[in-house]
């Protein structure tokens, strides 16, 4: 049998790299991708097609639905939440008309087919919006229900975002004739801080986590853009890949919510600069709080409730703090700025 296609967009990004070296690892599937630059050659050789262009152009979008049978879309393109705040219009053009670019495209190709195109969507701990630290201290574990009022563009644009994807999913044109075979399938996980060993993000706020350690293994002073106290949830990257892949397999009948919570561990930055000195002893961290960036991280809750993707389908992250850097980070890192 053939195998199915996947396509990714936001290949040339952080999730984008680990998830196409993973599918490709993995086999199962074609992967077709999609990113504003051109992949680099590495990561192309892994994909059947590899496509550089902006998800918000309607015909480049058909054209690759033409010419591939999509089954499932990873539709990871987006402008991070302190780009976001840098320019607002531009990033809810990139995050709500492009993912509804996406999901026209998706839709579509459901009617066609006669089957549901999964559509695996990574939201993220920025729809949530405490107000105040008190708040945030005795929300405790928060869940997907509450306190999902976002003070920033990008957070906005995901959980509108989510709706959008819950509405293709149960009520696209539910006025019309089409059968619900015509409609996709939309599976969203709520990601926290993602820390990679291979990729440092740019544009978002939790980047603090990933940039000290980086910083430090370069052998570089870094300067954190949020107080030591400051506290959200981070997932090692491969949980994340592994999540998305999860919740891909995962069996549509056992799907209680189309928008799920994930979370690896939850520090504050004085915790990851701990881990981080504890493997460069050297790592020279200090605290610079530019205080609207703090304020965007004190909003997003210091830990989320994924009970409901474990018990639906089985999410379980690998990766502890002390696992995460002990085990992936630090040695990965060690071997990747030591060449
Ligand atoms: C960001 O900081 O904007 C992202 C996120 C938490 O979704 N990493």
């Amino acid at each position: 049998m053939a195998k199915g296609v996947v396509l990714i967009t936001g290949s040339n990004g952080e999730i984008g790299h680990s998830l196409v070296n993973q599918l490709a690892a993995e086999g199962r599937y074609q992967v077709v991708s999609l990113d504003l630059t051109p992949v680099p050659d590495a990561l192309r050789a892994k994909c059947v097609a590899s496509y550089a262009g902006n998800i918000m152009d309607r015909f480049l979008m058909d054209q690759i639905a033409a010419h591939h049978e999509i089954d499932a879309v990873f539709h990871l393109a987006a402008l991070l939440s302190t780009r976001g705040e840098r320019d607002p219009e531009l990033a809810h053009q990139v995050n709500v008309e492009g993912t509804l670019n996406l999901l026209r495209v998706a839709q579509q190709q459901s009617a066609r087919l006669g089957r549901a195109v999964k559509f695996l969507f990574p939201s993220s701990i920025a729809v949530y919006g405490l107000p105040d630290l008190a708040t945030k201290a005795a929300a405790g574990r928060v869940k997907e229900d509450e306190w999902t009022v976002p003070v920033t563009m990008y957070g906005c644009n995901k959980l509108y975002c989510e709706h959008l994807g819950r509405y293709y999913t149960h009520y696209h044109r539910q006025l019309g004739a089409l059968s619900s075979m015509a409609r996709l399938d939309f599976r969203s996980l709520r990601f926290p801080g993602l820390i990679s060993a291979d990729t440092v993000p740019t544009g978002g706020t939790s980047d603090f986590g990933p940039e000290m350690l980086h910083a430090a293994a370069k052998g570089e002073p870094y300067s954190c853009f949020v107080g030591e106290n400051a506290q959200i949830p981070f997932m090692a990257m491969p949980d994340a890949v592994t999540a998305l892949t999860s919740l891909l397999d995962a069996d549509q009948s056992k799907l209680s919510r189309v928008v799920y919570n994930v979370s690896g561990f939850s520090v504050s930055a004085k915790q990851i600069a701990e881990q981080v000195k504890k493997a460069f002893p050297k790592a020279d961290i200090s605290y610079k709080p530019d205080l609207v960036r703090e304020k965007i991280v004190d909003s997003w809750p210091a830990d989320v409730d994924d009970s409901a993707a474990r018990s639906d389908w089985g999410f379980a992250p690998a990766f502890d703090a002390e696992r995460a850097f002990g085990e992936y980070l630090v040695p990965r890192i060690r071997s990747r700025y030591s060449k």
